[in-house]
């Protein structure tokens, strides 16, 4: 019978194959995947992360460990994500300019694609320019900026200062989120909505376009 604490560590110590087979045998034993989420994989990244901070693992094993966090999301994204249903709303998603962390960013955009939205990925590192660009092309109701750096945080005032400044693109709700945000740090940027977790990131979708109708 896998648990969680098993996932939680096979992430930990970076291993792949073991992280997708229990995140398989968690989904055959009939758990939810938003509790393997939340039990297993989140609280093993958690882990990576304190350890990290503490100098006690360093990027090559921090990245195998991410690398082993997609391997089990690989196996939940299908279950979280629905098919063949009328989108509620294309919301464009990316990690701004000078950011590369995207795993948290990688989950909201599951967790949006299993609330019935069409999520546009554009990856991580992108330039406020991309942003508008896509938002227009993909006539996104809603854009999506995550970042995990105090450094690159600012990069997000520009991409809403870029959107605001575009006609076609001006109605679009902006939803920021990663780690060092804040709602006040949100709000001094002029953004519609800040999502703490991958979770509430649905809710403020949901909430940003009840909005707009
Ligand atoms: Co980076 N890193 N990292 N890192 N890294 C942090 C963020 C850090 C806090 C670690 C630390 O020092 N304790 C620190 C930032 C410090 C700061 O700015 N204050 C840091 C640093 C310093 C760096 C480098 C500068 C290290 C270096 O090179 N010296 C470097 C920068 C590279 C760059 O981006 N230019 C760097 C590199 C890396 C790796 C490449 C090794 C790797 C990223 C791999 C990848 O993403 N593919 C990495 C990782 C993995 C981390 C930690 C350990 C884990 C981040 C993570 O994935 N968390 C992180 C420490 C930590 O956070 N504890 C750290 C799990 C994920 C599920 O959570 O991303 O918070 P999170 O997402 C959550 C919410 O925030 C929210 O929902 C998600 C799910 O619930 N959310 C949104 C996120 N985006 C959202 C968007 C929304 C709504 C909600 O709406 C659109």
């Amino acid at each position: 019978m896998a648990k969680y604490q098993d996932l939680a560590d096979a992430i930990i110590r970076g291993d792949n194959v073991a992280s997708k087979e229990l995140a398989q045998k968690l989904v055959d034993q009939g758990v939810d995947p938003v509790e393997i989420l939340n039990e297993g994989l989140f609280p093993g990244m958690d882990v990576v992360g304190k350890k990290f901070k503490a100098n006690e693992m360093y990027i090559p094993e921090v990245l195998i460990a991410a690398r082993a966090m997609h391997a089990a999301m690989d196996v939940l994204k299908p279950l979280l994500t629905q098919t063949g249903v009328p989108t509620k709303g294309v919301v464009v998603l990316g990690t701004v300019q000078g950011d590369l962390h995207d795993i948290g960013k990688n989950l909201v955009g599951m967790m949006l694609e299993g609330g019935g939205f069409t999520v546009v990925d554009l990856g991580v590192d992108v330039p406020a320019e991309r942003f508008v660009e896509e938002v227009k092309k993909n006539k996104a109701q809603i854009l999506g900026l995550s970042a995990l750096l105090t450094t690159t945080m600012p990069a997000m005032k520009d991409v809403i200062e870029a959107i605001r400044a575009n006609g076609e693109a001006k109605t679009t709700k902006v939803m920021v989120g990663g780690a060092p945000l804040t709602q006040e740090y949100a709000d001094s940027i002029g953004a519609d909505g800040y999502a703490p977790d991958a979770s509430s990131a649905v809710d403020l979708a949901n909430e940003l376009l009840s909005r707009m109708n």
